[in-house]
């Protein structure tokens, strides 16, 4: 066996069993390595960043680590943005990057670069496997570090020369460690401060924002009156008819500090304490309101479901969890807006859907127009680098073959990495997206005014946030990559369009032309 095929073996071994791969010269043993281990399945993907944030995907869903396959300094370098939302949504990860043979490094070929820099700033772990002997019991210490919670990446990098020598042996599965528990005083100081019947907020992140903790946390509020919200991006957030409603917290600061005004007391579960996503000139970039005390009932790390379980012990004996009544919009007719988009959406969403929600300024009604669908995942951009949701949705759709999913777009996000359409069509996907087009940068039209730049700003400026010359066809676009396609400009057109694109598997997509 030689360390390429040690490595894979030790990955399935340890339940890994998808590579979303973008390979090169140094990774040819390990691509060859593929057909010795069927148990692991290879995905090929067209650029880095479909590599990454599919591999992100697939973690969010499964909460077991895909791997991801890149070339080298370059190949990572890539990958990065999504790996940067991989961090930000604590997904568990294992990044594999192929490096040149130990004994090449010191030649400086065209290729040769410091892959551990590049890696440290998004991951959790990062080690260098010297030996085919080695490189086994490495893999198995990888995933248990990209397994620890709340999840990370962990970054393996594979020379050469260690994937093509014999010598490699199989290392035994890992256990990854649990939750950390939180102390029994922690959950009591959280149970006084809502005992003062002072205004209290319970703001959950990660895995706060899924089933168990949902409920535990519902009770909670509904017996302490106090409100829930969601941290603003979550990695996969659990919702629809049936599950207690939480409103995230807005992007916005100024509607974000709406929210939070008047809280005394602000209980994180998983969250962390709210700042503005960006400084703007004289505005505070802490949320957390003036006289307000914050109580870290459970970091990301914690156990969260449990701390929220002991908490309603303490306070919500005998209550029960508030359940979003099952409501969805009327199909509307006439122009399609972000309104009347959103209205259909709701009308429409499948039961069990999984939504990879990138559509940015197109996406602002989407939450109250979906709130009482049938029960469905809400996957967000986590780290605010953009490219991310059509990557996201291949590796969800892996993740979960029997569950629609839905790529909820905005135009200039999409481009990024819109070769992931080429893998939904490839691994026959059964994906719907829906491009919102319009042929905007539309949310730094918006930033421009906030950050107060547009004094100055004049055509110059604004051209750099228009996408309309020339027009992107997306149509063309999608058909281009094997993806079935079709153009929507009013509300009937794309209901009658996404009602068919969900009643058929594999990937569609719809250009939804916004007025
Ligand atoms: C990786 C990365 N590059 C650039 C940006 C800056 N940025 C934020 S929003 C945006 C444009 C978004 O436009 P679009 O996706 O079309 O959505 P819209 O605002 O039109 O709704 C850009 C370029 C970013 N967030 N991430």
């Amino acid at each position: 066996m030689n360390g390429a095929q040690a490595l894979i073996r030790t990955l399935a071994g340890n339940g890994v069993e998808v590579c979303f791969a973008n390979p090169g010269t140094s990774e040819m043993h390990f691509v060859a390595a593929l057909d010795a281990v069927p148990r692991m399945r290879g995905v090929l993907c067209l650029a880095e960043g479909v590599v990454t944030g599919a591999a992100d995907g697939y973690g969010r869903m499964t909460g077991r680590p895909a791997s991801a396959l890149l070339h080298l300094g370059p190949g990572l370098g890539n990958g990065l943005a999504n790996l940067h939302n991989a961090r930000r949504a604590a997904t568990p990860l294992l990044a594999v990057v192929g490096d040149h043979a130990t004994y090449h490094k010191r030649l400086d070929a065209p290729l040769e670069s410091d892959i551990e820099a590049l890696a440290w700033p998004v991951s959790v772990w990062v080690r260098r496997s010297p030996r085919a002997a080695d490189v086994a019991a490495d893999a198995a210490d990888a995933v248990a570090a990209a397994c620890a919670p709340p999840g990370g990446v962990a970054t393996l990098i594979l020379p050469a020369d260690v994937s093509w020598t014999e010598g490699g042996e199989s290392a035994p599965p890992v256990r990854p460690r649990p939750p950390s528990p939180v102390p029994a005083e922690v959950t009591e100081a959280a149970a006084a401060a809502l005992r003062t019947g002072q205004s209290c907020v319970i703001l959950l992140g990660g895995t706060g924002m899924r089933q168990p903790a949902l409920g535990a946390a519902s009770r909670i509020a509904a017996a302490a009156g106090a409100r829930l919200i969601g941290e603003t991006f979550p990695a996969r957030h659990e919702r629809g008819a049936g599950l207690p409603a939480v409103d995230r917290l807005a992007y916005l600061a100024e509607f974000a500090a709406e929210q939070l005004a008047g809280t005394r007391h602000l209980i994180l579960a998983g969250a962390r304490s709210p700042v503005s996503f960006f400084a703007y000139p004289g505005k505070p970039g802490s949320l957390v309101p003036d006289g307000c005390q914050v109580h870290v009932l459970a970091g990301p790390g914690d156990d969260v479901a449990g701390a929220l379980a002991s908490l309603a012990d303490l306070v919500a004996d005998g209550t029960a969890p508030a359940a979003q009544p099952a409501a969805r919009p009327g199909l509307p007719g006439g122009d399609l807006t972000p309104q009347t988009a959103a209205a259909v959406i709701g009308a429409l969403l499948p039961e069990g859907a999984i939504v990879s929600d990138e559509a940015v300024t197109s996406g602002l009604f989407l939450p109250a127009a979906t709130a009482g669908a049938p029960p469905h995942d809400w996957l967000t951009l986590t780290g605010g680098a953009i490219g991310q949701g059509l990557p996201l949705a291949a590796g969800a759709a892996i993740a979960c073959p029997q569950r629609p999913v839905i790529a909820l777009e905005a135009d200039g996000s999409a481009m990024y990495t819109i070769s992931a359409l080429w893998t939904h069509a490839r691994e026959g996907l059964d994906i719907t997206t829906v491009i919102f087009s319009n042929r905007r940068y539309a949310i730094l039209d918006m930033e421009l005014a906030r950050t107060g730049a547009d004094a100055a700003a004049g055509e110059a400026a604004r051209g750099l946030l228009d996408l309309s010359r020339p027009p992107l066809d997306f149509t063309a676009l999608a058909a281009g990559m094997g993806v079935p396609a079709s153009r929507a400009a009013t509300a009937e057109e794309f209901a009658a369009q996404l009602g068919k694109a969900l009643a058929e598997p594999g990937p569609h997509l719809i250009e939804a032309m916004i007025a």
